[in-house]
């Protein structure tokens, strides 16, 4: 048996690149029997039944680290949130819901700060490395900071998130992909597609999800009481007189978080994203998620 990694499901068929190329993949009767289905990105074990063309069965799915829905993919090890220094503005809510579903999934997120030609990238990119994540401030047009993002996805699965228009298509164009830019793809628009999700290979190892602006979990499957979880950077100030703190609508005296926040040590949208996310997820009832 050989080890690949599913890049393509069609009618049937799963594309496993491999060592010898991409075979060809039936799945064993098994799968269906037990009611697993093969997704793209899953990790698989197969038997080769034909050199030329390559095909393959595919006899063993290992362990998934997560699996999304929406697209349905396995095994996302890294999340790039491109944020655009201007035009369109930083959207900190929508960037901070996405860092949290992915805290939430396990998924890794890096940080693209885009269009450093128009302005400064430097309040963006403080308010993400003061939390804790590696952000990359790059300019798609004059081709800067493409090697560094290079260097935090290589040999890695990773998809490309952001609001429409943030420079994801440019980016991903600079790595070695051929995409059309100033386009508002149907992913962007939020609209379901019937397009298959492919992994694309990215030059010097690993795969990015070819569908950018994909947008990872529902918030709203996070728990108000769990989503502090999800904003790494609170944990080291949870010093509160609670011991079940919500950081939510307590005063400084009372909360690490909140003072934390005061002194400078949070940056202040993350903690308005919290608040704001917190409000919403308190208010949805039990039996509505
Ligand atoms: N000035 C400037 N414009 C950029 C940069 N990156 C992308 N753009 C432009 O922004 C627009 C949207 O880019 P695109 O890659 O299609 O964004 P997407 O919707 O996130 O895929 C296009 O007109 C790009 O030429 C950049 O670094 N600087
Ligand atoms: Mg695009
Ligand atoms: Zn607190």
């Amino acid at each position: 048996m050989i080890d690949g990694i599913i890049v393509k499901g069609i009618g049937g068929f799963y594309y496993v690149a491999c060592d010898k190329g991409v075979a060809e993949c039936r799945a064993r009767g098994k799968f269906r029997k037990e009611g697993i289905t093969p997704m793209v990105g899953d990790r698989v074990g197969i038997t080769i039944v034909n050199e030329s063309p390559l095909q393959g069965a595919l006899e063993e799915i290992f362990p998934r680290t997560n699996s999304l829905i929406r697209p349905p993919v396995a095994n996302v090890d890294t999340v790039v949130i491109v944020i655009a220094t201007v035009s369109p503005a930083p959207d900190y809510l929508m960037v901070d819901k996405l860092i949290a579903t992915a805290e939430k999934a396990g998924i890794e997120v890096v940080v693209a700060v885009n269009k450093t030609d128009i302005a400064s990238p430097d309040e963006t990119a403080s308010i993400y490395e003061k939390a804790g994540f590696p952000v990359v401030k790059t300019c798609a047009v004059q081709k800067i900071g493409i090697s560094e993002l290079k260097q935090k996805i290589c040999g890695k699965v990773s998809a490309f998130a952001g609001n429409s228009g943030v420079g994801k298509s440019s980016l991903l164009n600079g790595l070695g992909f051929n995409l059309e830019v100033g386009q508002v793809s149907k992913i962007d628009r939020g609209k379901h597609t019937t397009r298959h999700v492919e992994l694309l290979p990215l030059e010097g190892g690993g795969y990015v999800i070819d569908t950018p602006g994909f947008s990872l979990l529902d918030v709203n499957h996070i728990k108000a009481e769990e989503l502090k979880k999800y904003f790494r950077e609170f944990a080291q100030y949870e010093v509160c007189s609670f011991a079940d703190c919500a950081h939510y609508g307590v005063k400084a005296k009372n909360c690490g978080v909140v003072a934390a926040v005061e002194q400078g040590k949070i940056g202040k949208t993350r903690f308005e994203s919290y608040v704001n996310i917190y409000s919403i997820l308190k208010n949805i009832k039990e039996w509505e998620k």
